[in-house]
C-alpha cells in the first residue's frame, strides 16, 4: 500500500556496494526528497549522484507507462492493453509449451534491482512447467569462488574497521567511483597515519589519493602478488606462527614463487620494480593491512587464480581475523535468505530436475542461446537485465535474440534489448512496491517500502506473474502459495524474515536498518576456517578439482594478450570500467546524467594518441575481429600506454556498447565473464 504524506525509511536496490539506506519524503503522492539513513552506519554520509536523480528517473519523459507491442516488420512499437499484451503472451506460451517443451523458453534475470521478491520470477516458471536459464554471472563469480575456496566462505570485516588498517590496497578497485562510502573510511585510516596503495592500470579518482599506484599490464596481477610473496620470504617478513597454525600449503608456495623475483614480475607486469619491493615491504612490516579486492582484475580468464594469489599475501603474514587487517570483497549478507537464484550455483547441475534447464552460460549467453537443442530455444522472457550492451558479444546476443519466435522484456525504460522485443511490459521502481534487502559490503538488511502508487498502467512482476498464471489455467490457490498479490506482500515478507533471520521484523526494518545477525565487526576472528583442511587453503584440491587449476596460486598469461605474438594485430588492451554517472547500462537515459556525460568517449594515453596522430576530442574508430565503436576521444596522461579504457554501460543506441568489442569467454573459476581480456586497435575516423 503506498504510503500518506511523510517520510519514510528505504534502500537503494541497486547491483552496488553501498547498498545506501535512505529516508523517502513523499507528498501529494509525489516523492518530493532523497536523503541518507543515519541508521546505516556504513552509508550515513549522503547520497551518490545517480541516488540524488531517483526524482528524475520515476518521472522520466521516457519511462515506460504501458506495456508495448512491436508493429510486426519495423523496429516501432504501439502502445497496447495489458489485456492484449498478456493474452499474446499466454497463447504463446500455451503453444510453445505443447509444440517444443516448456524449457524452450528462456528466462534472462540479471541484476537490475535487489529484493526478495525478485524470485517469484523462478516460481512462476516453474509453475509454468520448466524452463531454461543462465548459469554463472557477469559480476564477480571468480572472486567469489577464489575467496571460497581459499578461506572458506566470502565474510569480511565491518566496512567501518577499514579505518584500522595502516595499510590498505585497493587492488583492481575504484571505490572513490563505485563506492564512495568506503573511501570515507579510507580518509579515516589515512588521518590516522595509514598508507594507500592502489593497484590500477588507469590513474583513476582513487588512485589521485595514494601514496603509491602501481600500474600493471592488464591481467598480470597474478605476477605481481607472487613476486611480493617472493620478497616477504626472502626478507623474512613471514608470520611463521600463524602460517604453521592456520595456513595450508605455505611451503609448496613459498618453494614456487622462489623463482618468482621482482625483476620476473617487473618484466611480465610492465610495473617497476622497486614498487614490488615497496608494496612487499609495506605488506611485511606494517600491520594490520587490508586488500580490498574490486572487480578489476577478475574479469580475465586468469583471475580466480589471481585473485587466490592476492589472497596468499594476506594469509603469510598472518593478516586475516584482526582488526584493520583482512581481504575485502564481497560478505554475501545479498543471500541471507538462500534465494531461488543464488550466485553460488554457478554450476550446471550435474542431474537437472527436468523441470529447470540449467544449461545456459551468462558469459557465452549468445552463442550458447544459438546452439542450444533438446528443444531449442524459441522464446525469451528478460527482466532487470539489458543482455545486449552488458553481456559479452553483443552481436552474437543480438543474433540470438534475433533467432527467436516471440521475446517479452520487463523494464523501465526502452533499452537496447527491450528494442528487440515484441512485446516490452513497463517496470515498477522501488518506491512502488515493498520489499527486503541484503547487501554485499556491510551486513545491513533493509526495508524498500512502497511509498507511491506506480504511474500510469505499471505493474510490479509478481502481479504480472499472477495475472498471467491465471490465464494459463493454473489453479488460483497454486498461484496464490507461489506468488503473493499486492495486499499479502507485507505478509509474505514477514514470513521469510521469520524463517531466515528470525528476531528481525518487518516492524524493525520500518524504523531502519538492521544489522543480520553475524559474529561481529571481524571476520573470522575465531581462526576457524570451513575449508576442507579448516586453514587457510593456498593450496586448493578443490580448485584442482573443480577448475582444473593449479592447487597452488599462479600466473598464467590471459588468453588474448598482446603478448601472444611479437606484432600485435590489436595492440591495445581496452579497460570498460564504471563510472559514477551510472550503474552499468542505467540513468544513462536521464538529462541530468547526460548532462554530466554526454556521450561515449574512449580514453588513451598521450603516447599512444601520437603514434595514431590522434588529438582529444577526435572522433576515432575502436575494433577488432569482433566489432567497431565510433566513439570520441579523450588523452588521459594517467593512462597506462598500452590500455584504452570507454566505460561500460552506453547503450548501442548511444554508439557505445562496449561488449559489441568483448569476447564471449568465461574466467578459470566460478564461470564469470573475462570482459577486459579485450585487444582492439584505434584509428583516427
Ligand atoms: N564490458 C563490460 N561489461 C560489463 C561490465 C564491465 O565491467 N565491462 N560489468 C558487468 C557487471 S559487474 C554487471 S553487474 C553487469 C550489469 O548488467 P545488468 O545486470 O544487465 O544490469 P543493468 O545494466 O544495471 O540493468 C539492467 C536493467 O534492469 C532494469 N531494472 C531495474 N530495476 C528493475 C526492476 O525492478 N524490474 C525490472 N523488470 N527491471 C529493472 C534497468 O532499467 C536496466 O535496464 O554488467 C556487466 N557488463
Ligand atoms: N557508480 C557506480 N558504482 C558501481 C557500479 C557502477 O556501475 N557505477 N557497479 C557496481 C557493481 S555491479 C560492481 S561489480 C562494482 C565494481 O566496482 P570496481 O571493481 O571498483 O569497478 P570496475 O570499474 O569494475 O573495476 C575497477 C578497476 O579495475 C581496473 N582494472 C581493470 N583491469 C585490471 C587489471 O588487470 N588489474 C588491476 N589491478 N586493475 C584492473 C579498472 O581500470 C578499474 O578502475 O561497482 C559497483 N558500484
Ligand atoms: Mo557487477
Amino acid at each position: 500500500m503506498p504510503a500518506p504524506d511523510g517520510t519514510f525509511t528505504s534502500a537503494c536496490p541497486r547491483n552496488c556496494y553501498s547498498t545506501c539506506g535512505l529516508r523517502v519524503t513523499v507528498s501529494g503522492g509525489r516523492l518530493r526528497r532523497l536523503e541518507p539513513h543515519a541508521g546505516n552506519a556504513a552509508t550515513p554520509q549522503g547520497i551518490c549522484l545517480k541516488g540524488l536523480s531517483y526524482i528524475d528517473r520515476v518521472y522520466a519523459p521516457d519511462r515506460l507507462l504501458h506495456p508495448l507491442a512491436r508493429i510486426a516488420g519495423t523496429p516501432e512499437f504501439r502502445r497496447i492493453s495489458w489485456d492484449d499484451a498478456l493474452d499474446t503472451i499466454a497463447t504463446r506460451l500455451v503453444a510453445l509449451r505443447r509444440d517444443y517443451g516448456p524449457q524452450s523458453l528462456l528466462y534472462y534475470s540479471s541484476s537490475g534491482t535487489k529484493g526478495l521478491l525478485n524470485g517469484v520470477g523462478d516460481r512462476f516458471w516453474r509453475l509454468f512447467g520448466g524452463y531454461t536459464t543462465t548459469y554463472g554471472d557477469l559480476c564477480w563469480p571468480a572472486g567469489l569462488e577464489a575467496t571460497r575456496l581459499t578461506l572458506g566462505a566470502n565474510e569480511h570485516n565491518a566496512p567501518w574497521d577499514l579505518a584500522n588498517a595502516r595499510v590498505i590496497v585497493l587492488w583492481g578497485k575504484n571505490a572513490a567511483e563505485t563506492n564512495i562510502h568506503q573511501m570515507a573510511f579510507v580518509d579515516q585510516a589515512l588521518a590516522r597515519g595509514a598508507s594507500l596503495v592502489v593497484i590500477d592500470p588507469r590513474r583513476t579518482e582513487t588512485a589521485e589519493r595514494a601514496a603509491l599506484h602501481l600500474q600493471p599490464r592488464p591481467g598480470t596481477d597474478a605476477a605481481i602478488a607472487l613476486a611480493v610473496a617472493h620478497v616477504l620470504a626472502a626478507r623474512g617478513w613471514i608470520d611463521e606462527t600463524f602460517v604453521a597454525q592456520h595456513v595450508h600449503g605455505a611451503g609448496a608456495f613459498r618453494e614456487r614463487v622462489a623463482s618468482c623475483s621482482p625483476a620476473w614480475a617487473a618484466a611480465i607486469a610492465d610495473v617497476p620494480e622497486a614498487q614490488i619491493v615497496r608494496l612487499a615491504e609495506l605488506i611485511g612490516t606494517q600491520p594490520p593491512v587490508t586488500i580490498c579486492a574490486g572487480f578489476g582484475m577478475q574479469r580475465y580468464t586468469n583471475s580466480g587464480q589471481t585473485m587466490r594469489a592476492m589472497l596468499a599475501l594476506l594469509a603469510l603474514t598472518g593478516n586475516i581475523g584482526k582488526p584493520g587487517a583482512g581481504w575485502i570483497f564481497a560478505n554475501l549478507r545479498t543471500q541471507v535468505f538462500g534465494g531461488e537464484k543464488d550466485p553460488l550455483a554457478f554450476y550446471p547441475p550435474a542431474t537437472p530436475d527436468g523441470v529447470v534447464r540449467v544449461s545456459i552460460s551468462t558469459a557465452m549467453l549468445g552463442p550458447h542461446m544459438l546452439a542450444t537443442q533438446d528443444p531449442p530455444l524459441k522464446m525469451s522472457w528478460v527482466e532487470r537485465g539489458n543482455p545486449i550492451p552488458q553481456n559479452p558479444d553483443t552481436s552474437a546476443v543480438v543474433r540470438a535474440f534475433r533467432a527467436l519466435d516471440f521475446r517479452v522484456v520487463v523494464d523501465e525504460v526502452l533499452t537496447d534489448t527491450a528494442r528487440e522485443a515484441d512485446i516490452v511490459l513497463p517496470a515498477k521502481t522501488f518506491f512502488e512496491q515493498s520489499d527486503v534487502i541484503g547487501a554485499y559490503w556491510h551486513d545491513y538488511l533493509q526495508l524498500r517500502q512502497q511509498v507511491i502508487e506506480p504511474p500510469g498502467e505499471v505493474k510490479p512482476e509478481s502481479e504480472i506473474y499472477r495475472l498471467l498464471a491465471a490465464r494459463l489455467g493454473i489453479a488460483q490457490a497454486e498461484i496464490d502459495a507461489a506468488i503473493p498479490a499486492e495486499d499479502a506482500i507485507e505478509r509474505w515478507l514477514e514470513a521469510r524474515l521469520q524463517a531466515s533471520v528470525p528476531g528481525i521484523t518487518l516492524e524493525a526494518l520500518r524504523e531502519g536498518p538492521v544489522r543480520v545477525a553475524s559474529s561481529g565487526d571481524i571476520a573470522f576472528a575465531d581462526l576457524q576456517f570451513p575449508t576442507p583442511s579448516g586453514r587457510i587453503e593456498i593450496w586448493s584440491d578443490e580448485a584442482a578439482a573443480r577448475w582444473t587449476t593449479d592447487p597452488l596460486p599462479g600466473f598464467v598469461e590471459p588468453v588474448e594478450s598482446t603478448r601472444e605474438r611479437r606484432t600485435p594485430r590489436f595492440p591495445l588492451n581496452l579497460l570498460t570500467p564504471n563510472t559514477k554517472h551510472r550503474i552499468h547500462s542505467q540513468f544513462g537515459n536521464l538529462a541530468t546524467m547526460r548532462a554530466l556525460e554526454p556521450h561515449p568517449v574512449i580514453a588513451l594515453s598521450p603516447a599512444d594518441a601520437r603514434a595514431r596522430r590522434i588529438t582529444g576530442g577526435d572522433m576515432v574508430r575502436v575494433f577488432n575481429d569482433r566489432g567497431t565503436l565510433s566513439v570520441r576521444c579523450r588523452i588521459d596522461d594517467g593512462l597506462k600506454p598500452g590500455c584504452v579504457s570507454l566505460h561500460n554501460g552506453w547503450w548501442l543506441a548511444d554508439g557505445g556498447a562496449v561488449n559489441v568489442l568483448s569476447a564471449a569467454r568465461e574466467t578459470d573459476m566460478g564461470f564469470g565473464a573475462a570482459f577486459h581480456e579485450n585487444l582492439v586497435q584505434v584509428e583516427r575516423a
